[in-house]
């Protein structure tokens, strides 16, 4: 796939999650690379500079995407040839992924820990590091039940609940406003996240907020399974983190909307959970309150994901 073409996919969603569209976009990046052919430094610099704006700007929320392209055009800082930049290029983006899909397992073994036998567990959206762990405490013989919601617009469930089903889970399926009906027989809350500020605010599939506040006020756990490089750097300094919002045919037919001229649709992709909801976040790195994500951007990230100039 050429790189405009892995753009279009991340942008249509048909390449989702956010550790997915990571991976994706460093892979793209590094076949761009590979390919490019030209001899001046200078062009080899501005060249991937486009290739990564242009994967950076397909989707603006889950800041694992600039968090890796960046992480690789740090290659870039300081190189003597083209040859030497492609092989850094290279190098990078063959770290990143690896680190990535070992983040995954290792993930799924400390949130597993934080599963009882006899849990019943609720799940949004489809997030690959919160079903890690799902997977992980299954497979560990523990005795667990599942709710997995709907996911409007995208139904993003029906992922969810076919690896469920395909791992032999006991899962109710239900629609998003079910949650706050079926929360007291919920033990444990467990979801991904698209970015994390330095408040310990988590940023993930819209919904979250008002599962996560339901869950507050039945005094049941939310547990949020991230790699380190869902953290987001730059609110360290105050920056906002951008909430992505979608078409409104992917909510309502056009057909529909254009006979309602008075409704405006809305459609943002993601909300905020505010730190105080959220008990556990559990990364590579090992399981934290939310409080401690500044303590992941400083150690963690300072060294493995940095800005580009
Ligand atoms: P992993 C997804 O976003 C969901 O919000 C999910 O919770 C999050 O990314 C994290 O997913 P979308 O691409 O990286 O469906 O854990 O909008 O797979």
């Amino acid at each position: 796939m050429v790189l405009s073409e892995t753009a279009e996919s991340i942008k249509k969603m048909e390449i989702r999650g956010a550790g997915r569209i990571a991976r994706a976009a460093v892979r793209a990046l590094a076949d761009f690379a590979r390919d490019l052919d030209v001899s001046d430094p200078e062009a080899f610099k501005r060249e991937m500079r486009g290739a990564a704006e242009t994967l950076i700007a397909t989707r603006p929320t889950a800041v694992s995407l600039p968090n890796a392209v960046r992480y690789v055009m740090r290659a870039l800082d300081s190189f003597e040839s083209v040859e030497a930049a492609r092989e850094a290029v290279l190098a990078r983006a063959a770290e990143f992924v690896k680190h990535s899909e070992h983040a995954i397992g290792w993930i799924a073994e400390i949130g597993a820990r934080h599963i009882s036998d006899g849990d019943v567990l609720l799940t949004h959206c489809n997030s690959e590091a919160a079903l890690g762990c799902i997977l992980e405490a299954h497979r560990q013989g523990k005795e667990i039940e599942v709710y997995a919601t709907e996911v409007r617009p995208r139904n993003q469930g029906l992922i969810t609940i076919r690896t469920l089903n395909d791992a032999g889970i006991r899962t109710n399926y239900i629609i998003d406003s079910a949650v706050r009906y079926f929360i007291n027989d919920v033990d444990l809350v467990i979801v991904g996240a698209d970015a994390i500020a330095v408040n310990g605010a988590v940023v993930n599939k819209i919904g979250t907020a008002q599962i996560a506040h339901a869950a507050h006020e039945a005094r049941t756990n939310v547990v949020v399974a991230a790699e380190t490089y869902k953290f987001a750097p730059r609110t360290i300094f105050g920056e906002l983190i951008e909430i992505e919002e979608r078409d409104p045919a992917e909510v309502l037919p056009p057909e529909e909307a254009a006979r309602l001229p008075f409704v405006r649709v809305r459609n943002p992709a993601f909300d905020v959970t505010p730190a105080e909801y959220i008990d556990l976040i559990i990364t590579e790195q090992g399981a934290i309150p939310p409080e401690l994500a500044y303590t992941v951007i400083k150690d963690y990230l300072g060294w493995r994901i940095e800005e580009f100039r």
